[in-house]
This record gives structure tokens, sequence and C-alpha cells, in this order.
């Protein structure tokens, strides 16, 4: 059993996972795993995609790399993409969104354009990541959080943060 619960924060690229994690994981304690990284780092991928100016993630590779630290718990998980990780390895689901006109500019600012930005932009309009999330996993695990200004971010964290304190009560093998 875990001590501290695995999240998973997901959106489309830019609508501030990164930035949620990193406070929450500052906050809490809990170990920000960045999948990008872990991709990079560990190589577990299939090579370079030119179009997308991305790795071509090798998700059996992926997966085995992290399961041994994420099965201890206290993970926030950070990835464009939710439905490869076991629903037994999760706790809570975060869906980051972002209002379409920020986002653009958020992505022009990182550089994305031509397909890339507009591949993007299509996802975060037609809910593509919070669909997924809510068909890979129960329904009461997955939240939507909105994330337009840094008041946002920080109201969004203290929810999570209320929201871990709440899982080890629950969690902590005491009688209720
Ligand atoms: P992601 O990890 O989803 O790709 P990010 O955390 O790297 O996104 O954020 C992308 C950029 O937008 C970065 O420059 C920080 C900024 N940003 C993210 N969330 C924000 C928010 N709620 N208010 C203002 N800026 C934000």
């Amino acid at each position: 059993m875990r001590s501290a619960p695995n999240i998973i924060v997901t959106g489309t690229p830019g609508v501030g996972k990164t930035t949620h994690c990193e406070l929450l994981a500052q906050n809490t304690g809990l170990r920000h795993l960045s999948i990008n990284a872990v991709v990079k780092e560990r190589e577990c991928h299939d090579g370079w995609d030119d179009e997308f100016r991305s790795w071509v993630v090798d998700e059996d590779k992926l997966l085995d790399s992290i399961e041994e630290e994420v099965q201890q718990g206290g993970c926030i998980i950070d990835w464009h993409a939710c439905d490869l990780f076991p629903k037994s390895w999760i706790d809570l689901v975060v869906v980051v969104r972002c209002d379409s006109t920020v986002l653009y500019d958020r992505l022009a600012a990182r550089g994305y354009s031509g397909k890339k930005l507009d591949e993007n932009m299509d996802s975060e309009i037609m809910e593509v990541l919070l669909e997924e999330a809510r068909e890979s996993y129960d329904e009461e695990i997955v939240v939507e959080l909105r994330s337009d200004n840094s008041d946002d971010v920080e109201g969004n964290v203290e929810r999570i943060e209320a929201w871990i304190k709440q899982w080890k009560r629950d969690n902590s093998g005491a009688d209720p």
C-alpha cells in the first residue's frame, strides 16, 4: 500500500502542467515526475519525429522504467497523455484546462507553429485529454481545473494539497 498518493497532471501542451507540478512538489514534498525528462534521459523512445519536433515514445519501456518508483507512491506524473498508466497506479487525475486564446499565445511564445500549433489548439478545444482521462479512469478521481492566470495556479494547488491531506487521513491504516 502507498503512503502517499500518485497524481497525474495532464492536459494539452502549454496549459500549465509543469507550472502546477513544480509548485505542488515544492509545497507537498511529493516527487515531480516529468515524463518528458524520463523519455529523454532514460531513452524510452524510438527516435525523434522531425515534423512534430518530439520523441516517439516507447510506452512499454517508459512504463518499465517508472514502475518501481511509481509503485512506492508520492509521484506527480506530468504528461500530455494519461491513458497509458495502469489504473491501479493512480489515485487522482488532474486535467488542466486553459482558455484557447491564452493557450494560442503561450504555444506561439514557445515557438510552436503550423501543424503542431494547430493540432494542439484543436486538442484543447475538442477536450481530447479530458475525454481520455474520463475514459481511462473512474469518474470520481478525474478533476478538471482551469489555468488561465497565476491566481488559478495557486487556487488549484491549494485544492490538490487539501485533497492529498484527506487522502493521507483516509489511507493511514488507522481505524476510522
Ligand atoms: P505545460 O507543462 O502544460 O506544457 P507549462 O507549465 O510549461 O505548461 O506552461 C506553459 C507556459 O505558460 C509557461 O511559460 C508558464 C505559463 N503558464 C502556465 N500556466 C499559467 C497560468 N495559470 N498563468 C500564467 N502563466 C501560465
